[in-house]
């Protein structure tokens, strides 16, 4: 079967305008699992060792002893290994010194979200051509596919608001539609009704878990933002405007959140900027003023601004802005490092993101979001 063109957010810009092709074949999927498992068991037997070491220097009386979880620089590769070993115990991840690295295998990691108890971060894993949907446990240790769909593609994954049911676009049946799963990835049905024959992408829950907010070309062929019922098939469409609107994400407070309910990319003033809209499509105000990519909004729960990215300052980089595109500050700024497909958790804590170095391929990081706005 002829594979569908890559349509996702980032498919012509930043990661994926960099992705080129590992092979692409069907049966690379298994063969690009063993290096990782194999890397895995590495890190396992470190693992091991550090804790004989943590032991040994308990018993030789040297009485507190503080384990620093603290990745420096992304390059590092002696304390790659000092991720969390254990799950963690708290309803919120271990704190992450500056921030923690989550993926360690050799696949193109996006598009990272947060489940509501902090504990596990599912993202898109791309081997070439056939992305997966991966569960990542934020305490450590092994990363779960649970897609496994070497003939498809899967795009955006993101937790019900209840933390029971993961949704996530996928071309399976041929053209893009959006499904539902458990979180082990047992038990996948269609999200919605009337998908047959039209794309639908980005899915983002309401607060009640009851609908969903997504992009789709359903109308007349050109992206839009569209709300609907779980398992409905009357549609609300929420833009119309002939040029791409997409990525849709909701505020923590949905609906009740007027203007900033729903932040998304539009290209309808020549170049990819945010939006901002009320939950029914009114209020429309635009957020970014760039001529460059601004895109993968995420609403900042106390409605202080937008976390989004940005390639203006020649690099791809997380950017935040207040809702009035004021204030644009770069959450990290270093050399040779670009940042991408960025989302807040839904109380605002955490920010997890794929990070790599220029020419590489990215990974998945969780850090503690410290809003410049309020500094
Ligand atoms: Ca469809
Ligand atoms: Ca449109
Ligand atoms: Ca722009």
């Amino acid at each position: 079967m002829e594979r569908k063109p890559k349509i996702k957010d980032s498919s012509k810009d930043g990661l994926r305008s960099r992705a080129t092709s590992r092979g692409g074949s069907h049966a690379a999927e298994t063969l690009a699992w063993e290096p990782a498992l194999l890397h895995n068991c590495v890190l396992r037997l470190a693992r091991v060792l550090a804790l004989i070491l943590v032991g040994a220097t308990a018993l030789a009386g040297c009485g507190h002893i503080q384990v620093s979880v603290e990745i420096a620089s992304p390059d590092v590769k002696a304390t790659e290994m000092a991720t969390p070993t254990a799950p963690a115990p708290s309803p919120t991840p271990t704190k992450p010194a500056e921030f923690v690295r989550l993926t360690y295998d050799p696949a193109e990691h996006s598009q990272p979200a947060l489940s509501p108890d902090g504990q596990t971060v599912v993202c898109i894993s791309d081997w070439g051509d056939q992305p997966d949907v991966v569960s990542l446990p934020v305490g450590g240790g092994q990363p779960l596919n649970l897609t496994q769909t070497p003939s498809a593609q899967e795009d955006t994954p993101v937790f019900s608001p209840d933390g029971s049911t993961i949704a996530f676009a996928s071309d399976r049946d041929g053209d893009w539609s959006i499904y539902l799963m458990d979180t082990d990835g047992a038990n996948v049905r269609p999200a919605l009704s009337g998908c047959a024959g039209t794309d639908e992408v980005h899915p983002t829950f309401t607060p009640d878990g009851l609908a969903l907010v997504f992009s789709s070309n359903h109308a007349d062929g050109n992206w839009d933002i569209y709300t609907a019922t779980l398992g409905s098939d009357a549609w609300t469409r929420l833009t119309t405007d002939p040029a791409a609107d997409r990525f849709p994400t909701l505020s923590a407070d949905g609906g009740t959140a007027g203007t900033r309910a729903i932040a998304f990319r539009s290209e309808r003033d020549g170049n990819s900027e945010i939006y901002l809209m009320a939950a029914d499509g009114s209020n429309l105000r635009r957020v970014t003023d760039n001529p460059a990519f601004d895109g993968y909004p995420s609403i900042i729960p106390d409605g202080s601004g937008v976390v989004f990215i940005s390639n203006r300052s020649g690099q791809w980089n997380v950017y935040v802005a207040d809702l009035t595109g004021e204030g644009v500050t770069a959450l990290e700024q270093r050399e040779g490092w670009q940042m991408d497909t960025p989302r807040l958790s839904s109380d605002g804590r955490w920010l997890v993101y794929a990070g790599g170095r220029t020419g590489g391929t990215f990974d998945i990081y969780i850090r503690e979001f410290a809003n410049p706005l309020l500094d």
